[in-house]
């Protein structure tokens, strides 16, 4: 028999790529909104929009035409040079966050680097710390990107098994552990809080609902840096543009929203392109982001002209088109309805989520193949999803889903669960 265009196309990856990753078997070759198509051409429900970087949908037509517009005039001209982009995009991702200034960087572990050592050059320079001496505090289960500094600082042993020696500066405290980060503090030369506002590769971990602004509360109280990785929980995706504005349902942006608080550092990616380009930014205000001087920092591509016209459009499709009111709306229906699931079958324990970034719990241990084989079914359900941690699925559709689709694939879900044997 002849092999399938799909089987071919794996080997080829299998024998010619690194293994560093362990792809569901299906080959994707089309994106529209949220929808993918595979190489045979069937069509499925994306329910993981790229780990949220998609956000607006599958090849957005107003983020494409900025892409397409800017790629025939000008992309790269780095930052030896100015161009007629960035500044534009600068002003425009600045107003719209609530900041002084943005840095720009391409990949969501870079602008956590980027966060890592303006935090360091803060403490140094504006809090007067000794040099050398500065610690960032982080949380257990956190996720922060691949770099060798990154995953000094995980506790995940596939994350840094056998990477070291490891950067130090990083003190580990348990996450949603309010006296934990109390404690730690008080400990001699603390220059920052590194965290994510929901952990997502932790199995889309939702802290407690005063965590994240008591959290604030402390570390401004200590003269210590807030500093938010919203790479994942940014952008709509949990029903707020980050999911520091919390359960505030003001539709304005958040520096005019009551319960949002300000992280000093805030650190965006994925989405920020529509999941189009590379782009990602650091945002902060003039007494920290101004200790970094020219020479100091930079990257060949960061604020390159395409990036700054895709992140533009990427932002702007999201007021345009109500993300985060949709996300917020579509999320609350969803996990009720997993819910009526769950409570009709023993195969899932439960489900937990904020807007459209939520994962239901497998009833089987994590190093069990349930989730897996209840994934590839999903698949031939047509149905896109991917787990975590080993017994936690994440459900996480483009925010342009609406409502007739959310229950379609709701139902997709539900029959694949009830014809599940394990
Ligand atoms: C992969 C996870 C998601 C992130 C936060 C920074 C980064 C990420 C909060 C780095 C990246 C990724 C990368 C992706 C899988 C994905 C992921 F499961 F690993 F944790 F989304 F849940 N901060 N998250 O979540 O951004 O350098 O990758 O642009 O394949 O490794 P990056």
């Amino acid at each position: 028999m002849e092999k399938s265009k799909s089987a071919e196309l794996m080997q080829i990856e299998d024998k010619y790529g690194a293994h560093n990753y362990h792809p569901l078997p299906v080959v994707l070759s089309k994106g529209d909104g949220v929808y993918v198509w595979d190489v045979e051409g069937k069509r499925y429900f994306d329910f993981l929009s790229a780990y949220s970087a998609v956000n607006q949908g599958h090849c957005h037509p107003k983020i494409i035409k900025a892409l397409t517009e800017q790629a025939r005039n000008l992309t790269l001209t780095s930052r030896a040079f100015y161009n007629d982009s960035l500044g534009v995009y600068e002003k425009f991702i600045t107003s719209y966050f609530g900041f002084d200034k943005v840095l720009p960087m391409n990949t969501g572990a870079e602008a956590v680097e980027t966060a890592i050592k303006l935090c360091r050059k803060w403490a140094y320079e504006q809090k007067g710390i000794h040099e050398n001496d500065a610690k960032i505090i982080v949380c257990e289960g956190n996720f922060h990107g691949r770099t060798t500094t990154i995953i000094s600082f995980s506790n995940d042993p596939d994350a840094n098994k056998n990477f070291g020696p490891y950067t130090p500066g990083f003190v580990r405290i348990p996450y949603n552990d309010l006296a934990a980060l109390e404690t730690a503090l008080k400990e001699d030369n603390i220059a920052g809080f590194l965290v994510e506002p929901i952990q997502g590769e932790a199995g889309v971990y939702v802290p407690d609902e005063d965590y994240l602004t008591k959290a604030h509360a402390l570390c401004k109280k200590n003269g210590v840096l807030f500093i938010a990785d919203e790479v994942q929980t940014g952008i709509a995706r949990t029903g707020s543009i980050l999911a520091m504005c919390g359960n505030c349902n003001c539709e304005n942006k958040c520096e005019k929203q009551e319960s949002y608080k300000q992280p000093d550092i805030l650190i965006l990616g994925k989405a920020l392109s529509g999941g189009v380009y590379p782009v990602s930014a650091v945002l902060a205000n003039d007494d920290v982001m101004m200790v970094i001087k020219p020479g100091q920092h930079g990257s060949t591509f960061g604020g390159n002209p395409l990036a700054s016209k895709v992140a533009m459009a990427a932002l702007t499709v999201v007021d345009d088109e109500r993300l985060m009111q949709n996300a917020r709306r579509l999320g609350q229906i969803f996990r009720t309805e997993m819910q009526r699931i769950i409570d009709n079958s023993d195969l899932v324990l439960k489900v937990r989520g904020k807007g459209l970034l939520n994962a239901i719990i497998v009833n089987d241990t994590p190093d069990s193949s349930t989730a897996w084989d209840l994934c590839m079914q999903l698949k031939e359900n047509g149905l896109l999803a991917k787990p975590t941690h080993g017994n936690i699925i994440r459900f996480a559709p483009p925010l342009v889903m609406n409502e007739e689709q959310l229950m379609e694939c709701v139902a997709i879900i539900e029959k694949t669960i009830n014809s599940f044997v394990k």
